[in-house]
């Protein structure tokens, strides 16, 4: 029998140390931090790999979206983040089959998160029998067998789930739902569902692509740069580089957190030995502590001071836009007292910082988690587009929207036909050039995925990266979901719970991961991707991989396909000669895929090649109406009530999502710990808490509570009534049905508590 295994991270003896947060990000401590990372792993690969990252015939940085320069690489095009990511990925520690027969998974879903990532790289196919305590080797072509077999045997193909995070290359991206919609389903979820959906959704309805509309070189033409909701210093290092250099060319900005984080305060340059002895550059000049889910409200606000004072762009709403008059209503009966209490930013502030905004003649809106997951996520997003289409700050040089993305390939994944609802045309296009039936039935997202497995004994749920029990929301019931699965894969580097937390019958397929090298039968193939503005460009990897016995993630999905083929009659499909030469999948999806003509050469140039963005390129707008819509909204926020706290799930400085590489959050001053939960010092004092009391936390939803036990409380510089705890600890609180209106997205960053002392 498998005994009990832990679907969550432990429990945190000690609280952690605290010291003053920073106030300048990166400088010479972030280079050293990077550092220590790769010492503590292997140091000599690690550098050699460091100088590799992001240069042109380099590898594309694991770590985030963010965009390189369009026509130069400085010789390390990289950031802490990046650095730590490839330190992780390049680690020499093996997680063998030795491992794996040392430690029953029971043992295994004790330990820490962060341990577990520390085991080192899986070096080979490894299986989970029922009953079983142990993984133990199996070989691919077995893997690859029990995968068909259970495919095959499905009553319903709608019980296969084909789930993707965003670390994919395009090409296998491309093939695996290629696989997923060749057997016969959209069951295609993936973290895009629990990150940027909701932007997808809003800015796909408000100016007809569901993507941002600048380069970076609009950076350094804009006036005005306002981030909003995110943290750059921690999770989007790069971007500091270009908010410091857009500071330089005269821009101003406006930082929009319940937080002053960091990065956002002052920033070095790590790769710039001036910057790195002075005082660093000041990033904002303006912060305003907005309440958590006020920011629809405050960009009302900003609005209302536009059109109070008659300072929107005639000609441009004239000429671009549909729906103003019916905005332009629906602004002027917004009274300054609501916005204000929704906002929790008083009128005066929200007037000052508006005419900064009227007057801007260029301004880029960024946003990220703290503005997507939330129930009117959509909603606050199509706010933010009104308030750029006033001032005409779309297609213009300097100006535009700009959600920054996470995983370095999501964008890609998307592109690629990784979506649960896929266009017709698209799917037309599938059917036209690969002979498939392709499918059109909406498939699940991962909240509609965590259902199907609850609902069904008998689900076949296949992971391609990712950690989907740690990252979805409501912990113990995906886990429960996944259990029930007849059988789970997961398609790996690194060891997570989602490898412990499995269904009757487990595998882990081990892959190359992005720095390694990619050899076939053709030869060295490189892979590509898409960053956050659209841009599509090579990567190679450099390293021989960690164990001969790894494939890469197109084999793994060809060996899939190859296997199931014996298995069901479906129309052929040439996988063997896709996965030995990704020429070959390049050009299907050349002929599949609108901007991709002429993919494989367009990719060798230097630096990739943007896609066609109508929006950006010509004030195009693929809406219903044919232009950019004003989308209006009663304006809302969450709120809690007396005695309760809104709380939002945030990174740490020493995280990649599920991934822990250590216990620090070195710029928020904490060290050592991480079940905490930032708290005002004056709602600390109104409870009777005290630094580092232990709390029990228990979320409010319909009726339900959740609890989660002993969290230490930390004093910290948040909004009354507003509280933050570390994801993925946290996500056991967040209850499945708590999502964003309209795109399903987990409100991880709005979620109703209270907080009670905890029996010791
Ligand atoms: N090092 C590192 N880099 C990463 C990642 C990582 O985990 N580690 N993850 C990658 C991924 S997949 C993603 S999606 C991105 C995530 O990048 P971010 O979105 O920066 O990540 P979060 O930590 O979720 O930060 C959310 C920020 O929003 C603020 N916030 C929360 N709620 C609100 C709100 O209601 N209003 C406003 N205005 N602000 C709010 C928080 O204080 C915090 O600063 O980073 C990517 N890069
Ligand atoms: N409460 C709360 N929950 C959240 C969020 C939040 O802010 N708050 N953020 C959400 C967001 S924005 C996202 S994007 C999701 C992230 O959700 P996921 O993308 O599912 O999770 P990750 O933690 O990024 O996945 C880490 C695992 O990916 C594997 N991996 C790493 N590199 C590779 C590779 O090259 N190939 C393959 N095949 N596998 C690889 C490793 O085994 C590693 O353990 O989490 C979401 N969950
Ligand atoms: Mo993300």
């Amino acid at each position: 029998m498998r005994g009990p295994v832990n679907e969550l991270t432990p429990l945190e003896k000690n609280p952690p140390k605290l010291s003053k947060p920073k106030s300048t990000a990166a400088g010479i401590p972030g280079v050293l931090a990077s550092f220590s990372h790769s010492v503590s792993n292997n140091l000599v690969s690690s550098i050699y790999n460091l100088s590799k990252v992001n240069r042109f015939q380099g590898f594309d940085c694991p770590g985030c979206a963010w965009p390189d320069p369009d026509n130069h690489r400085s010789r390390f095009e990289f950031c802490e983040n990046g650095a730590k990511a490839v330190a992780d990925e390049r680690t020499s520690n093996k997680a063998d089959p030795d491992f794996w027969s040392n430690w029953s998974v029971n043992e295994l879903s004790l330990k820490s998160d962060n341990w577990l990532n520390k085991q080192g790289r899986i070096t080979d196919p490894m299986v989970l029998m029922p009953n079983s305590m142990h993984y133990t080797k199996i070989s691919w072509d077995e893997a690859f067998d029990i995968i068909a077999t259970e495919l095959a045997s499905l009553e319903d193909i709608n019980q296969s789930i084909f789930y993707t995070s965003g670390r994919t290359s395009n090409e296998a991206a491309f093939l695996w739902q290629l696989l997923a919609r060749w057997f016969g389903t959209n069951n295609l979820p993936d973290c895009s569902n629990m990150c940027h959906e909701s932007s997808g959704v809003a800015l796909t309805e408000s100016i007809g692509i569901g993507k941002g509309t600048v380069k970076l070189d609009d950076f350094n033409k804009a006036d005005l740069i306002i981030v909003i909701g995110q943290n750059p210093g921690t999770n989007h290092p790069r971007m500091l580089s270009a908010l410091s250099d857009a500071k330089k060319s005269g821009a101003s900005v406006i930082s929009i957190n319940p937080l002053k984080e960091t990065g956002m305060v002052g920033f070095k340059h790590p790769q710039k030995p001036l910057d790195l002895l002075g005082k660093g550059v000041k990033i904002s000049d303006e912060h305003i502590s907005v309440n958590i889910n006020g920011d629809m409200a405050l960009f009302r606000g900003f609005s209302k001071v536009i059109i109070e004072g008659e300072n929107y762009d005639k000609e441009f709403i004239k000429k671009y836009t549909n729906g103003f008059n019916e905005y332009l209503e629906e602004v002027i009966n917004t009274d300054w007292e609501e916005i204000s209490v929704h906002s929790g930013v008083s009128i005066q502030d929200i007037k000052r910082l508006g005419a900064i905004i009227s007057k801007s003649k260029s301004t880029i809106v960024c946003w990220a988690m703290g503005i997507t997951q939330h129930k009117n996520s959509v909603a606050t997003i199509q706010e933010i587009v009104n308030l750029q289409l006033l001032g005409g700050h779309i297609g213009r040089p300097g100006a535009g929207i700009c959600p920054v993305r996470g995983h370095s390939n999501v964008q890609g994944d998307r592109t690629m036909g990784i979506n649960h609802k896929p266009n017709l045309d698209f799917l037309s296009s599938l059917t036209a050039n690969t002979g498939i039936d392709a499918p059109i039935d909406h498939g699940v997202d991962t909240v509609g995925a965590v259902k199907l497995m609850k609902n069904n004994n008998n689900t076949v749920f296949l992971s391609m990266g990712g950690n989907f029990l740690s990252a979805m929301s409501d912990t113990k019931l995906t886990a429960s979901a996944l259990k029930n699965c007849k059988l789970t894969v997961q398609i790996s580097t690194k060891p997570n719970r989602s490898h412990l937390v499995t269904g009757k019958k487990a595998l882990i397929l081990p892959c190359l991961g992005r720095t390694e090298i990619d050899n076939t039968s053709q030869g060295n193939q490189i892979i590509s991707v898409e960053n956050s503005m659209g841009v599509v460009h090579s990567s190679r990897g450099n390293s021989k991989p960690i164990s001969n016995n790894l494939k890469s993630e197109t084999a793994i999905v060809a060996g899939i396909a190859l296997s199931l083929e014996n298995k069901i009659s479906r129309n052929k499909i040439q996988w063997h000669n896709l996965s030995i030469d990704y020429d070959n999948i390049r050009n299907l999806i050349s002929s599949c895929i609108g901007g991709f003509d002429n993919y494989n050469n367009k990719l060798r140039n230097n630096g990739g090649f943007y896609l066609p963005n109508p929006p950006r390129d010509s004030l195009t707008f693929n809406t219903k109406s044919g232009k950019a819509e004003f989308v209006k909204h009663n304006i809302s926020s969450k709120k809690a009530k007396l005695n309760q706290f809104l709380m939002m799930t945030i990174r740490s400085h020493d995280q990649y999502n599920t991934t822990i590489y250590g216990l620090n959050d070195r710029y928020r001053g904490i060290s050592n710990g991480r079940r905490v939960v930032f708290m005002n010092p004056e709602d600390i004092k109104d409870n009777n808490f005290e630094k580092f009391q232990l709390v029990d936390l228990t979320s409010h939803f319909r009726g339900e509570n959740r609890i989660s036990h002993k969290w230490f409380v930390i004093p910290y510089d948040i909004p009354k009534s507003n509280i933050a705890t570390y994801f993925p600890e946290s996500n056991s609180l967040i209850p499945l049905d708590s999502v964003a209106d309209r795109s399903n997205t987990p409100t991880s960053k709005s979620v109703i508590i209270t907080i009670s002392k905890s029996i010791e």
